[in-house]
């Protein structure tokens, strides 16, 4: 297996080796009684006592090989002496407060290794995971486990498919665990413990029909008519259950620490088929709110506010919006918004699904999306801007946990009929990770968005038509990290059309540009940590960019660009990707498999990637391709991988995702994720991994 960033670090500690032993000295072989900053509380055995009190510990932690000894038991954390003024430290002081420690051998970066004071690393090739844990198999990825504990190498968060409890009551049912909220009439006891509540024969519980009076009293024969007046009464009867009727509510409500919302009934029986649901429609800019409270949701579909008039006020638009709370929620729908939008007051509209702010979110059959909002503007004279960024899910801190379902985005921008410039843009996501944890299993994420700047004439000698789409299945940035199992990602079918119509005299020619630019990417990491095993990625095969640009006196100047990739991975960013294939399907030269730019950290493990023939760039830099065509056997040379092996560029011949045609490079492919601290005990059809010889690659086990 060949190491760059092993070699890189091996580099460097043989320049540490070549430093004279003194120089990395911590203490005074001479220990003289003017020894103000000794470095040890042991009494020293050469001539003079440690009587000094240590006024930099920081700087115990390094082997003293020039000193006494005694110090040698204790690790250093990453510095040698900070200068004690000492004889023989006064030459060597201000290069030795640069030096790594010689006595910690941190070959991978990550503060651990033989010698460290945090420790030893049971992954010293691998800056993602340094300590070893004694964690239970989480088979349906619910956060607990069950069986026996094993020790795994894991980092700073317990990673996918392993749990620190293992007393899930039955760990094939993700909708069942420890604390679990009951899910009414779902034939489960979802705590592990007592029955099924069924919304027929429930006690202690409020109903809701749209249409019926918030006079009544809340029963199922006399329901209440809104979902807020229920919670008011609830709240005050110390009632948690509120059923509600399979229609439509125009209200915008906040939840109460404790309730729970079922929805998707219907109301003659009080039983729920399979998708129907409740849907509450928000009637401010957030539809749900839930703050410092524990809470659960199943059967509602939750869209964010599609009145123009109030998003034009307020054009930032929130379907639900957690902070500091705990949300539980089983087959829900939510839909950041779908207004279709004429210019809002501000130059920007922004639409979320769901908002996670210091929260927890467990989610089991969820789709969410940003609901495809649309923002169009009609006539005017330029310059004009106009912008959307939407995402189904924003997690700012605290955790999402989502199991099966959908994430989507689906924004789209029409500027027309412009006089000298209109520029609109997209930026769209199906998950944006800005802080916290977030792990996404069996998940099918992606979308499709659109910028059209249209029929552009000149304001004086200039027109100009600016289109751009930027989308991405998931994003990781800041102080995130994303585990994403059996997912299937793509980056968007995203178009852009810049258009410009000018007509100039002789003796006033126009200048004319339209440029169009379209990208699209299944993930993306520009800052944290990504985790990726056993996912499909790929990205649409009809993005596109187009720019139309005419002028009758003038010049014309026409720019496209498309840069579509499956992985993009972004200096600081940490990118780890096991066992996963995808699946190239657009033809431009901007586009790439893989796009590593800068000095990041990513390790590709057994992972397959084909182009459908058009021999796109294997791997650029964001800059220019720095593997244009072949294999990827140079993949682990450059400069922002850690660790790359048995990866290939290779038709998979899948036969659709979920089965392939013989020979496919999928089958027995991969490694054993649990090797890299990630654990895939059952693919995205909830079949056992591995059959056959070992781990096939890709979302799906297939044989
Ligand atoms: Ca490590
Ligand atoms: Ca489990
Ligand atoms: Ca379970
Ligand atoms: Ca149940």
């Amino acid at each position: 297996m060949s190491n760059c960033h092993t070699i890189r670090s091996l580099l460097a500690a043989a320049i540490l080796l070549a430093v004279p032993a003194a120089l990395v000295a911590c203490g005074d072989s001479t220990d003289p009684t003017t020894d103000t900053n000794e470095e040890d509380s042991i009494t020293d055995t050469l001539s003079n006592p440690d009587s000094v009190a240590d006024t930099n510990p920081g700087d115990d932690a390094l082997p003293d090989q020039g000193d006494e000894g005694s110090d040698s038991a204790i690790a250093d954390s990453s510095f040698n002496d900070a200068g004690d003024g000492l004889a023989d430290d006064i030459a060597i002081d201000t290069a030795e407060q640069d030096l790594p420690d010689a006595g910690c051998l941190d070959s991978d970066g990550d503060g651990y290794g033989p010698g460290c004071a945090s420790g030893p690393d049971c992954a010293p090739d691998d800056a993602t995971r340094f300590r070893q844990m004694s964690l239970y198999r989480d088979r349906d990825f619910d956060g607990f486990g069950s069986l026996e504990a094993v020790q795994v190498c894991v980092g700073g968060n317990t990673p996918a498919g392993f749990a620190d409890d293992g007393t899930d009551p039955d760990d094939n049912a993700p909708s069942v665990f420890p604390g679990a909220p009951e899910v009414p009439d779902d034939g489960k006891a979802n705590d592990g413990e007592g029955e099924d509540l069924k919304a027929a024969t429930a006690t202690n519980a409020l109903y809701v029909v749209a249409g019926s009076s918030d006079d009544n009293d809340g029963s199922r024969a006399t329901p209440l008519g809104t979902i807020g007046k229920a919670l008011v009464v609830a709240q005050a009867g110390g009632i948690d259950d509120i059923f509600i009727s399979r229609d439509s509510f125009s209200e915008s409500i906040t939840l109460f620490d404790g309730v729970r919302l079922h929805g998707g009934y219907d109301e003659a029986t009080w039983t729920r088929a399979a998708n129907q649901f409740s849907r509450i429609t928000g009637t401010t800019g957030v539809t749900v709110t839930v703050e410092d409270a524990v809470v659960a949701l199943d059967g509602l579909e939750i869209r964010g506010s599609d009145d123009e008039v109030l998003v034009q006020a307020n054009p930032d638009v929130t379907a639900l919006s957690l902070k500091n709370s705990t949300a539980t929620m089983f087959n829900d729908v939510v839909a950041g918004s779908s207004v279709a939008l004429g210019a809002p007051s501000a130059q920007a509209l922004t639409v979320t699904g769901i908002r996670v702010e210091g929260s927890q979110l467990h989610m089991n059959g969820c789709r969410v999306g940003d609901g495809g909002p649309m923002l169009s503007v009609y006539g005017g004279t330029g310059p004009v801007s106009q912008g959307i960024e939407s995402q189904g899910i924003l997690l700012v801190s605290g955790s999402v946990r989502s199991i099966g379902g959908t994430l989507g985005f689906g924004a789209s921008m029409t500027l027309s009929d412009f006089s000298g410039s209109a520029a609109g843009s997209v930026k769209a996501r199906g998950i944006l990770v800005q802080g916290g944890n977030g792990i996404l299993v069996g998940v099918d994420i992606g979308g499709g968005i659109e910028a059209n700047v249209e029929d552009v004439s000149e304001s004086g000698t200039v027109a100009v038509a600016d289109a751009a789409v930027d989308g991405a299945g998931a994003e990781i940035t800041d102080n995130g990290s994303l585990w994403l199992v059996n997912c299937l990602i793509n980056g968007g079918l995203n178009k852009t059309f810049a258009e410009v119509y000018a007509q100039g005299t002789a003796e006033q020619p126009v200048e004319a540009r339209g440029n169009a630019r379209t990208s699209g990417v299944p993930v993306l990491a520009t800052g944290g940590t990504m985790y990726m095993a056993h996912c499909d990625l790929y990205t649409e095969n009809f993005s596109e960019a187009v720019a139309d640009v005419s002028t009758t006196f003038g010049t014309k100047t026409p720019s496209t660009s498309v840069a579509m990739h499956l992985i993009q991975v972004r200096e600081p960013a940490t990118a780890k990707i096991v066992n996963s294939a995808g699946y190239s399907m657009v033809n431009s030269e901007k586009s790439s498999l893989i796009s590593l730019e800068g000095l990041g950290h990513m390790t590709m493990l057994n992972s397959v990637w084909w182009d459908k023939g058009y021999e796109v760039c294997r791997v650029t830099n964001g800059v220019e391709c720095l593997i244009p065509d072949g294999g990827l056997d140079s993949l682990a040379q450059l400069s922002g991988c850690d660790r790359a092996s048995g990866n290939l560029i290779q038709d998979q011949l899948w036969g659709w995702w979920d089965s392939v045609n013989p020979g496919s490079p999928l089958l027995d492919g991969g490694i054993n994720p649990e090797s890299e601290g990630i654990g895939v005990f059952i693919d995205r059809a909830s079949n056992a991994r591995p059959k056959g010889e070992s781990w096939d690659i890709g979302a799906y086990e297939f044989n």
